[in-house]
């Protein structure tokens, strides 16, 4: 009997957060399918589960197993640490059981790599120890790995804060963005947050590889030059687009795709802020009203407002109370015949590739994006936190497939009057249709870079390689 060749096994460090879970799931499920890779996803985190986290882990196929680590404590930490410091402690604070961990699987299974996020960096010590090769996957755009790299050089030569630089910073292959458009942990250098940010992003260079979630028709300047190789610099593999695609089957298919099935053509808008994005309540009010007098289709997952921060479920998903308690009055009596609400979390991915959706009110959270582009749905731009106002200025300024409305500068509010002109203009204008021909194109070259001999499924193919040839 022929023997089988030995198969490549990747442990695989998730930071918190849905947005970095999903596609490092479905990373691993490519990998599974495509090679017959198999992966372990060691889960950290200072509690259960959300419940859609727990259901996406139930869900995955043989091949890929998880297991969690020990619930950690982040009580000593001040009340107010912003979430880039928990998700960065997160992984720091866990190093000791995943020694455990690494530990008992090494000398059972083929494992060839350690596979962390941007925030997962400290990870890359015990992967050394054990001798096994440490790599990034990057959940985020091209713009950001670059900025990332760049940072070290930009903290020792800006005196003061980015936002009150006096030029847009220009980040190596990219448009330039203004300070204040950069992400939440750079506005204030002061803050822990910075100084974990740049923690991980000086150690980027240790890493093997870095695997972009991205292609090179999407973010053509900022991939060349991260593919330019220089001394110091990592090599880095654009792979993408990698998202979610697959309905669960098991599952009953949920109201708000049946009632799709029964809407035009393109006439329905998506509006969602990702799994952490949440809106102060007058601002949920102004986009309720802003969307019942534009006259369109819509499908809006609402969440409970939070008058703090925009990213106040990034941790749990669920809101903490009944989120369609907080539209106004008559709302949805006033819209029920061409709109649905559905509170906390809804089916995205099958949303955004149903033939009724036509456009995609998002947060620009970068799966979200790359979801939109695979199903060449055009955008409307409304960034909360996070690297979201990059993104955001990427899209509408330099790919142009996104509208993005005007905020009333006095109240920082976008009012209905404007949401109302932008949804219509996306939805029915010239404008509209403009940007959904780019996102066409986008489409297509998206498939041609997943598909046979396309530039993502060739690098993989090559890493694979060079991992089987290892063991
Ligand atoms: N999702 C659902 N249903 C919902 C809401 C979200 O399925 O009701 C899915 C969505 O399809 C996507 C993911 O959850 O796959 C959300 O990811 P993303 O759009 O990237 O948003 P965040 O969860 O906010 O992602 C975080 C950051 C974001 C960053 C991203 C990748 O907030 O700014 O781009 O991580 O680093």
């Amino acid at each position: 009997m022929e023997a089988h060749p030995p198969i490549p096994h990747l442990a695989i460090l998730p930071s918190p957060g849905m947005g970095h879970l999903i596609p490092l799931i479905e990373f691993a499920k490519r990998l599974l399918s495509h090679h017959r890779l198999t992966f372990t996803f060691i889960i950290a985190s200072d509690g259960p589960p959300s419940q859609p986290q727990q259901a996406l882990l139930n869900s995955l196929p043989s091949g890929i197993d998880h297991l969690f680590l020990p619930p950690l404590s982040f009580d000593d930490l001040p009340p107010d640490s912003k979430i880039e410091t928990i998700i960065t402690l997160t992984i720091s604070r866990s190093l000791p059981s995943l020694r455990n961990v690494l530990k008992s699987m090494v000398p059972q299974s083929n494992l060839v790599g350690l596979v962390v996020d941007l925030f997962g960096t400290d990870a890359f010590d015990v992967a050394r120890e054990f001798n096994i090769s440490s790599y990034i996957f990057f959940p985020s755009t091209a713009m950001l790995l670059s900025f990332a790299l760049f940072l070290p050089k930009l903290d020792e030569s800006v005196v003061g804060e980015f936002r009150d630089h006096p030029e847009p910073i220009k980040i190596p292959g990219c448009i330039a963005i203004e300070g204040k458009d950069l992400l939440d942990p750079v506005q204030d250098r002061k803050n822990e947050a910075y100084k974990w940010t740049l923690h991980n992003a000086k150690r980027y260079a240790l890493a093997d590889g870095i695997f972009l979630n991205s292609f090179p028709e999407l973010e053509p300047g900022a991939i060349k030059y991260l593919r330019e190789e220089e001394p110091g610099k990592p090599l880095v593999y654009p792979i993408g687009p990698l998202v979610k695609i697959d309905a669960d089957e098991k599952e009953e298919r949920a109201e708000c795709l049946k009632w799709l099935d029964e809407q035009p053509h393109g006439s329905v808008l998506f509006v969602s802020f990702g799994s952490g994005g949440t809106l102060k309540s007058a601002q949920i009010d102004e986009l309720a009203l802003g969307l019942e007098m534009s006259g369109q289709r819509f499908i809006w997952v609402v969440r409970s407002p939070s008058d703090k921060a925009a990213d106040a479920t990034y941790f749990s998903v669920h809101s903490q109370s009944d989120p369609l308690g907080f539209l106004p009055e008559g709302f949805l009596e006033r819209t029920k015949n061409r709109g649905m609400v559905v509170p906390s979390w809804a089916p995205q991915a099958q949303i955004l590739s149903h033939g009724s959706t036509g456009g995609f009110l998002t947060h620009c959270g970068w799966n979200s994006t790359l979801e939109s582009v695979v199903n060449g749905i055009p955008l409307i731009a409304w960034p909360l936190y996070a690297e979201q106002r990059m993104n955001a200025v990427m899209l509408t300024e330099e790919i142009n497939v996104a509208l993005k409305p005007k905020r009333n500068e006095k109240t920082g509010i976008v009012e209905k009057e404007e949401i109302s002109k932008v949804v219509k203009s996306l939805l029915e204008g010239e404008e509209g249709k403009k940007l959904r021909r780019k996102m066409k194109e986008l489409k297509e070259a998206s498939e041609k870079a997943v598909g046979e001999d396309g530039s993502s499924t060739k690098i993989v193919t090559n890493l694979v390689n060079n991992w089987k040839a290892k063991i």
